[in-house]
C-alpha cells in the first residue's frame, strides 16, 4: 500500500467513527432555521453538505484546508523559487489535510505521469466519433464517461466489497481520472484547433506543465500560468454546482467517472464555469461594437448598461456567496501586472473593473457587484497565446477535478449516505404563510 493510502486510513478511520458517534448522540440537534426565500431562491446559505477540502468566506474568499491563496503560493512546493505552486501539492493538501513536502509532490507527479498512460483506445475513438464542431465540454465529458469502463469502484462493488472499504477503489479511480484529464483535454484541443497534430506526454514534466506541453505550449511562462490556473480553480467548497453535482451523484455510489461527469455538466453552464468563455465573448463583442481595442471607461460603462437593459448578465461579475472582489481574480491580476503589464486585453479587463461594479451596484439588486475568477482568466490565457475560448471551461474542469474528487474519496471514507432531500409543490409553500 502506498503512503497516501496508509495516511488516509490512519486519519480516515477515526474520523469516520467520530462522525457516526456525532450523528448517534446529536442527530436531533437543530443547527439552522431555513426561510422560505432561501429554499425557493437556490438554497443560498442553507448548510446541507459536509465538505472538508475548502471553505468559502463571503468577505475573504476561498481557503483550502484553512489556507488562503496567498498562503498557498508561499507554502506549497514549487519547481522554481519564483514559480507557482504545483497543483499536485494542492491535491495532497485537500486530500490529507496536511501540507506536502517537495518529495510528496514529486512522488505524486510521477504517479500521475505513470497512470496517465493507461487511457483505453476506445476513449479516443469515442472522441473522434463526435463532430469537431461539438463544444470541447461535450467532447471532454463524453471521454470522461467512456473512461468509466475501467472503473475500479464498479468492479469492487460488483465483487461484493465491504462498504467500509469503498474509499479504496474510489481513490484508485480518482487517481486514474485526475492523471488522465490533461491528456484528454490536450487531445481535444489539438483535435479541434490544431489539425489533429497530437503531442505526446512528457513523463518528466509536472501535471500542469504537461497539460501546457501537450497543448503545444512549451515555454516556461505558459507552464507557470497553467500551474496558477490549475491551483486557483481547483475547489470552491461544496455547494457550487460542479462540486455539489459530483457529490450528489457519488452519493448513489456511482463511480468517480459518472460522478465527475455530472459535475462537468454543471460546470458547462454559463452562470458557472462557462462564464470564462462568456466573458471573452462579451469583451470581444464590446471591442467590435465600439471599434476600439482600448475603449474608454465611459464607453465600457455605456456598453455595460446596454447589456443590462437588454436583460442579460455581465459575465465574470457577481457571485452567489462572495461579497467582495474574488481573490482568484486578484491573484490573476497580480500575475498579469508582474509578467505582462502591457497586454492590451489586461488593460481592457482593468477598465471593466473600474466601471462595472458601479453599474451593477446601481441596479440595487445585484448582491455582489465585484469580479469573480472568470472576469480575467480568459484574458490571461489569450494574452499567452491560448486564444480558443471554447477550451477555457474544459481547462477549468481539469482543475476542478482536484477538489471535487478528493472530496469524493472522503465521502466514501465517511460512508455518507445517499442524498434525498424533500420537495413540495407551490401550494405547500403558499400554505406555510397563510
Ligand atoms: N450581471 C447582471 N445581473 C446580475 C449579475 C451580473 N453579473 N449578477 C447578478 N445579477 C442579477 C441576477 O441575475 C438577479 O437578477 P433577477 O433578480 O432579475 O433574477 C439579481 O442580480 C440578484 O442576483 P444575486 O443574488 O446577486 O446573484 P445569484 O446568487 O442569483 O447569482 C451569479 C450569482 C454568479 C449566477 C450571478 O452573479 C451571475 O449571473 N453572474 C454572471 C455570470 C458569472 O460570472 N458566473 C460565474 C460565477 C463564478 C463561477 O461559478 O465560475
Amino acid at each position: 500500500m502506498n503512503d497516501i493510502k496508509e495516511r488516509l486510513i490512519q486519519i480516515g478511520r477515526p474520523k469516520a467513527n467520530e462522525l457516526k458517534q456525532l450523528i448517534k448522540e446529536h442527530g436531533d440537534h437543530v443547527i439552522q432555521q431555513v426561510t422560505l426565500g432561501q429554499v425557493l431562491m437556490g438554497m443560498k446559505g442553507v448548510v446541507s453538505l459536509m465538505t472538508c477540502t475548502s471553505k468559502l468566506d463571503p468577505e475573504e474568499g476561498i481557503r483550502f484546508r484553512g489556507f488562503s491563496i496567498p498562503e498557498l503560493r508561499d507554502k506549497l512546493p514549487k519547481l522554481n523559487d519564483d514559480g507557482e505552486p504545483l497543483p499536485e501539492g494542492l491535491f495532497y493538501l485537500m486530500l490529507l489535510g496536511e501540507l506536502p513536502g517537495k518529495d510528496d509532490v514529486m512522488h505524486l507527479r510521477k504517479e500521475w505521469a505513470d497512470r496517465s498512460q493507461g487511457i483505453p483506445g476506445h476513449v479516443f475513438d469515442v472522441i473522434n466519433a463526435l463532430p469537431k464542431s461539438a463544444h470541447p465540454m461535450i467532447q471532454f465529458n463524453t471521454a470522461i464517461l467512456a473512461m468509466s469502463t475501467q472503473s475500479h469502484f464498479r468492479k469492487a462493488y460488483m465483487a461484493g466489497m465491504d462498504k467500509q472499504d469503498y474509499w479504496d477503489p474510489m481513490y484508485e479511480g480518482v487517481m486514474d481520472l485526475i492523471s488522465r484529464l490533461p491528456v484528454i483535454a490536450a487531445y481535444i484541443y489539438r483535435r479541434v484547433f490544431h489539425n489533429e497534430k497530437y503531442i505526446d506526454i512528457d513523463p518528466s514534466l509536472d501535471w500542469a506543465g504537461n497539460l501546457a506541453h501537450m497543448m503545444g505550449f512549451d515555454s516556461e511562462e505558459v507552464k507557470r500560468l497553467m500551474r496558477l490556473y490549475m491551483v486557483i480553480h481547483a475547489d470552491h467548497e461544496g455547494g457550487n454546482v460542479s462540486a455539489h453535482a459530483t457529490h450528489l451523484v457519488g452519493s448513489a455510489l456511482s463511480n468517480p467517472y459518472y460522478s465527475f461527469s455530472a459535475g462537468m455538466n454543471g460546470l458547462a453552464g454559463p452562470l458557472h464555469g462557462m462564464a470564462n468563455q462568456e466573458v471573452m465573448v462579451w469583451i470581444q463583442g464590446m471591442l467590435k461594437t465600439l471599434g476600439s481595442e482600448a475603449p474608454s471607461a465611459a464607453q465600457v460603462e455605456a456598453y455595460a448598461r446596454e447589456t443590462l437593459s437588454s436583460g442579460r448578465v455581465i459575465p465574470g461579475y457577481g457571485h452567489a456567496v462572495l461579497r467582495k472582489t474574488d481573490p482568484r481574480f486578484t491573484v490573476q491580476l497580480d500575475f498579469a501586472n508582474k509578467y505582462i503589464p502591457d497586454a492590451p486585453l489586461i488593460q481592457v479587463v482593468k477598465t471593466i473593473y473600474d466601471v462595472v461594479p458601479k453599474v451593477l451596484g446601481e441596479t440595487g439588486k445585484v448582491k455582489n457587484p465585484w469580479p469573480n475568477v472568470d472576469a480575467i482568466s480568459g484574458a490571461l490565457l489569450e494574452s499567452y497565446g491560448i486564444k480558443e475560448y471554447p477550451v477555457y471551461t474544459m481547462l477549468f474542469g481539469v482543475s476542478r477535478a482536484l477538489g471535487v474528487l478528493s472530496q469524493l474519496v472522503w465521502d466514501r471514507i465517511y460512508g455518507l449516505p445517499i442524498e434525498r432531500p424533500s420537495s413540495q409543490n407551490f401550494e405547500w409553500f403558499k400554505n406555510q404563510v397563510r
